[in-house]
């Protein structure tokens, strides 16, 4: 069984939002469309304390609670099966969707039956690939949506070093 996996589309990350991804919104339709191919659809959010050692290096965002951290106001949300929040300590980052402390996410994916992950979302060099080397690791058939992910490149060439890093681990770009 395959799962379309969303990562952390969310206002903050999204152009206006605390740490807007460039053209983050862009991915929305692209999600949207790809829901109804898949047995499952899980989404991730970051869910941040106020006060968390995360943002010693990143600006505050995606606190809970707060419109910042809903998702994207288009991203339809009646088609995903499973919401987890990650990133929700004030000690931990929670930049790979495994890291989330709600559930063991890989044995609750493989006890549905799910092989295959397609990852899709926000931002290409932190959390679609931290989940995406975790997806790997976790034994899943890992696959990144090239066109359903964006990244920040705070440094020219970080998203093209991510990727790199992706396929050598045996991640297929779609
Ligand atoms: C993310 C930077 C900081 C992400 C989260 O979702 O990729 N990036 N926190």
């Amino acid at each position: 069984m395959k799962a379309l996996m969303i990562i952390d589309v969310q206002n903050d990350f999204c152009p206006g939002g605390a740490l807007p991804v460039p053209d983050g919104d862009k991915v929305v339709p692209v999600i949207n469309n790809l829901m109804d191919k898949f047995d499952y659809v899980i989404a991730t959010r970051d869910w941040h304390p106020e006060k968390t050692v995360h943002f010693d290096k990143w600006p505050e965002h995606c606190i809970r609670m707060t419109q910042g951290a809903e998702f994207h106001p288009g991203l339809n949300t009646a088609g995903i099966n499973k919401i987890i929040s990650k990133g929700t300590g004030n000690k931990d980052d929670g930049y790979s969707a495994f890291e989330t402390e709600e559930l063991d996410l890989s044995g609750f994916l493989k006890e549905k039956g799910i092989n295959e992950l397609y990852i899709t979302g926000l931002a290409t060099e932190y959390c679609v690939k931290a989940s995406a080397l975790d997806a790997v690791k976790n034994g899943f058939k890992t696959y990144v949506i090239s066109d359903a992910i964006r990244g920040i490149d705070i440094n020219e060439g970080d998203i093209a070093k991510a990727v790199d890093k992706m396929k050598s681990a045996g991640i297929n770009f779609i």
